[in-house]
């Protein structure tokens, strides 16, 4: 089963935002941000930008009917600066023109006085001021302070990530159209189309049936729409409840770049302990986030770093702790892990170390601790883990010990080039943290000549959702795919949606999706039972004829449906899925929050010219727990562009921002996304099958996030390339491994 977007991507015919044909009498959007990260607001004069050619009006918070607020967690983002500004790049005003270009010009126009007052933009200070944006999440297990004299070996470090820009080739953006009686449509480029629903109705005072959200697909999302796509749809919607004309806003790269927030950066202290032989024992750390100015999902991105705290590894003893810290940052948002390739990265940074000082290989420590089979993880959930299968499986098919001997054997004849490697085991759990978004909904029409269509709650981004969710439905029914087709996602076919994030978007909906075709199927038998008086349990639709004790017969699907249409019976069904089995209690931090666990091992070499500093990423080999694929192009897709977009967080990518709080790596010019000559030379996926029970649809274990963390193991590799060079290199923990950060590392001593 092909992507059923492939033909109209590669013609230029998919729909996205900046595709829709607009109104006669559209106007266009776009913000006054501020140019100081934190302040008091003195005085805003717009009367220039009034003046200008075009425009129409220049908006303030004081124009917003309902409230100027769109915190999602928790209410601490105003839409529009209101007396204070908290980031750089922070929406002050809007101003609304006939064009594009004149929207544009007149925000030049606009003048504001601020006060500056202190910047912070480094998360241990604002936690040394006690700014957190909620209190600190602890996790226990066992009895850490009495495992540390059981250790043989206990280590400590300090620990560093960086942020990361999503940049999504289709930048963020909203159309909103009046709609009868005040409504408004809106359609956004948003991963979540009830968070943008509910955004632009506290914004606008209209109640949540008034607001309509459409969504075609989105140019990517990878968490940066998950939340943050609710800003330019409110903004688009207060404009057009007061102009009462279509508004539309389509962020230009810069001003995406400097104006949504990113990955969050954290900074983390940690301890481990091991006993003689290289048992983890005890695993201490704290976790310091910066969340930028505002919650937005850091808190849930917090405790996903707590959730992952361990990677893949069993620990008897653990206490982790994780702090929010305001700082004067845009908000930082979900990104494609959620806090946990934050936390996974610590753990492996604390294994290097240990390995290090002992040393062994990581390796050797790494297999040791993996998790087995009814390990339990520090929030109590007991695993099925497939972790010794993949590492065992990558063993076999790319022998590790000839892997590690090329590289040594590499390493002993070349002086200017060095070669490092690195495993990387993976765990990630499938589920939102918060049970209670784990719902889904599916509706599901056939029409009176058999052909039918799906609405759900995914949002199609490039993830390939929409053709998991025509599979399920093709399958169920036992039809031709081309008899299907998915609908846009809209709040009005379906309502109260989770946005697709977590990895769990195809288990969600796809589950819905069957419940729905299932009901409908046993309407048609029972149809065809009645029809051919013959026993229901007798007949089975497949292959688009009714099957009469596995015996195809005469009779075909479009006969049934003809047959259930002319006895008033539903072709239609609205199935809803909550994912069983799971709960936690955050008043304990235990619980069994996750459906599932997804494993794998990878293999990533890399060569480094010591001379210059630069280097290539030689080969990723991986195991990969898949469970039963339902579509392994699409999952093998994931895979690649979740190893390479981990490496780029883990290498290239560098996000800077100044004392100030000002951006600047603010361009592709001055920020290194990986192209065609850094990704890896070689990428090969192995699939671990397994037909395990799982509560995946069809089996078929979630992809979307658990491969960025192979990514992880490109900046060890590139760590042990530097020692090979320079055993003594004094080396910090503080991705990414850029060029030159890499150069220092190999000359520093
Ligand atoms: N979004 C969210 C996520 O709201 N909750 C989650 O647990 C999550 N996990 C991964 C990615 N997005
Ligand atoms: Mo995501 S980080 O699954 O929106």
């Amino acid at each position: 089963m092909q992507n059923i977007d492939s033909n109209t991507h590669l013609r230029g015919e998919s729909i996205y935002l900046d595709d829709i044909n607009v109104q006669h009498g559209t106007l266009y959007a776009a913000c006054f941000d501020s140019a100081i990260a934190h302040g008091k607001i003195l005085s805003l004069d717009v009367s220039g930008a009034l003046q200008m050619h075009g425009v129409v009006h220049v908006f303030t918070h004081e124009d917003i009917v309902g409230q100027n607020q769109i915190g999602g967690i928790v209410p601490d983002e105003p839409l529009l600066a209101d007396g204070h500004v908290h980031f750089c790049g922070m929406p002050i005003a809007l101003v609304v023109a006939e064009t594009d270009e004149a929207a544009r010009a007149a925000v030049k126009k606009i003048k504001v006085e601020i006060e500056p007052l202190e910047v912070i933009t480094d998360p241990r200070v604002a936690f040394a001021k006690g700014d957190l944006i909620v209190p600190p999440r602890k996790f226990n297990m066992g009895d850490v302070d009495g495992a540390w004299s059981t250790c043989e070996h206990i280590f400590e470090g300090v620990v560093d990530t960086n942020g990361q820009e999503h940049l999504y080739i289709e930048t963020q953006g909203a159309y909103t159209v009046p709609a009868e009686n005040g409504s408004i449509k809106v359609y956004s480029s948003t991963q979540g189309p009830t968070a943008v629903q509910r955004a632009v109705s506290k914004v606008t005072g209209l109640p949540m049936h008034q607001i309509e959200v459409d969504v075609t697909r989105l140019g990517g999302g990878f968490g940066g729409k998950e939340d943050q796509a609710n800003t330019w749809a409110a903004l688009c919607a207060m404009a057009t409840q007061k102009l009462k004309r279509p508004v539309k806003y389509s962020l230009h790269r810069m001003e995406d770049m400097r104006m949504t927030g990113k990955r969050h950066p954290y900074s983390t202290d940690f301890k481990i302990g091991l006993d003689k032989d290289l048992n983890m024992i005890a695993y201490e750390a704290s976790f310091y986030q910066n969340a930028g100015a505002a919650a937005d999902l850091s808190p849930a991105i917090l405790e996903r770093t707590l959730f992952h705290c361990t990677n893949s590894y069993y620990v008897p003893n653990v206490r982790a702790t994780a702090y929010s810290c305001r700082t004067h940052l845009p908000p930082n948002t979900a990104f494609r892990g959620f806090g946990g390739p934050q936390g996974m990265f610590v753990m492996e940074a604390a294994i290097t170390k240990a390995a290090e000082a002992l040393n062994v290989d990581a390796s050797v420590i790494q297999q040791r601790n993996l998790l087995v089979t009814n390990d339990e993880l520090p929030y109590g959930q007991k695993v099925v883990s497939e972790a010794n299968e993949c590492w065992n499986k990558a063993d076999e098919l790319y022998n590790i010990e000839q892997v590690k001997k090329q590289v040594t054997d590499f390493n002993a004849t070349n002086k200017q080039y060095k070669k490092g490697v690195a495993l990387m085991p993976i765990c990630f759990g499938i589920s939102f943290t918060n049970t209670m978004m784990n719902n889904a909904r599916s509706l599901v029409h056939v029409y009176s000549d058999g052909s039918v269509v799906v609405s759900t709650g995914a949002v199609e981004m490039g993830q390939g959702v929409n053709t998991k969710i025509l599979q399920v439905a093709a399958k169920t029914f036992s039809i031709d795919p081309a008899k299907v087709k998915v609908n846009s996602t809209n709040t009005y076919r379906i309502a109260n949606t989770s946005p697709s994030a977590a990895s769990a978007t195809a288990d969600l909906n796809g589950k819905a999706t069957l419940i729905a075709c299932n009901a409908i199927l046993e309407r048609l038998k029972q149809v065809a039972s009645n029809e051919l008086t013959i026993s229901v349990d007798r007949i089975e639709l497949k292959d688009e004829f009714v099957f009469v004790d596995a015996q195809k017969t005469e009779t075909t699907w479009l006969q049934v449906i003809a047959w259930a249409f002319m006895k008033r019976v539903s072709l239609s069904e609205h199935a809803h899925y909550a994912t069983p089995e799971i709960h936690y209690d955050k008043t304990k931090e235990k619980g069994h929050p996750f459906a599932y666990h997804v494993y794998g091992t990878a293999i990533i070499t890399t060569t480094v010219d010591c001379l210059r500093g630069t280097y290539e990423i030689d080969s990723v080999k991986v195991v990969h727990d898949f469970g039963s694929s339902m579509n392994k192009a699409i999952d093998l897709g994931q895979i690649e562009g979740g190893i390479v977009q981990g490496i780029g967080w883990m290498t290239l990518e560098e996000i800077i921002y100044d004392k100030e709080g000002k951006l600047r790596s603010n361009a592709l010019s001055t920020y290194k996304v990986p192209d065609i000559y850094s990704v890896p030379k070689e990428i090969t996926i192995e699939f671990l099958d397994t037909d395990k029970d799982n509560l995946a649809i069809f089996k078929s274990k979630a992809v979307g996030e658990p491969p960025l963390m192979y990514g992880i193991g490109a900046y060890f590799a590139l760590h042990n390339a530097i020692k090979a060079f320079n055993p003594n290199a004094k080396l910090a923990f503080d991705a990414p491994m850029t060029a030159e950060k890499l150069l220092m590392g190999l000359y520093s001593k």
